[in-house]
């Protein structure tokens, strides 16, 4: 029976990989670093530490970790003013109808996302009260494909992971939603996300029926 819907954040309920896109351009431009917004998709749910990594791969420079370090911070700084434009406006379409739809029938709501800002994210966005719990990735071992971040979102809701619905936009966080034995629902191409056990084309497709249906429940 389905207990608890555990979202990921950039692509799911907002579109912040464009203000990312953003941030690591200018720092990018500031190093002499070649970037670009094809290499950007590499950095979708994947951590800034890591992120980073993959920015100052074309550069033939030897960067310390501290190096490393104040660059994160540098890219974060920066993203953090583009986040102050966010507003409710920015959550994508059909989110917040099935925000409503689950509360009313009383089914949790988690967040299991890679980013360190989404608390602040959620509060921009308005919608921080809707989740009863966030998963802290700083306290993580292991990001996404592991199954860690939506088993610990799962047990902060005290929810079985065979009763929650993971929802992703990448082919990494569906594969740790299926590793955490959840029920995976991805929003984007059957290219990148085949392995879902729902697939949609936009988040404008995500209805609380379609969501039950995953657990023979016609919701009736
Ligand atoms: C998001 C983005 C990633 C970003 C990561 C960390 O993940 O998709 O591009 O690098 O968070 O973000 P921050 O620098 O804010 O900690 P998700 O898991 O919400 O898709
Ligand atoms: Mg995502």
């Amino acid at each position: 029976q389905l207990e608890a819907v555990i979202f990921d954040l950039d692509g799911v309920i907002t579109d912040t990989a464009e203000l990312h896109y953003q941030a690591w351009q200018a720092l990018a431009d500031e190093l002499g670093i070649p970037f670009s917004r094809a290499k950007n998709e590499r950095l979708k749910g994947v951590s800034r530490k890591e992120s980073l990594d993959i920015v100052l791969e074309d550069s033939p420079l030897p960067w310390t970790d501290a190096e490393r370090l104040a660059l994160a911070e540098k890219k974060n700084a920066s993203y953090r003013q583009q986040l102050e434009q966010l507003s409710p406006a920015d959550v994508l379409p059909g989110i917040l109808e099935l925000l409503d739809s689950l509360a009313q029938r009383g089914i949790a709501c988690g967040l299991a996302s890679a980013s360190l800002n989404a608390p602040l994210i959620l509060q921009r966005l308005g919608i921080a009260s809707r989740f009863q719990a966030i998963a802290d990735p700083a306290a993580l071992q292991k990001g996404k494909p592991d199954a860690e971040i939506f088993l610990t979102a799962a047990e902060l809701l005290g929810v079985p992971p065979r009763n929650c619905i993971g929802i992703e936009d990448a082919a990494a966080g569906i594969a740790a939603i299926k590793a955490a034995g959840m029920q995976a629902v991805g929003v984007g191409s059957p290219e990148q996300l085949g392995a879902a056990d729902l697939l949609l084309t936009s988040t404008t497709e995500l209805t609380v029926e379609k969501l039950l249906a995953l657990f023979g429940d016609s919701g009736q």
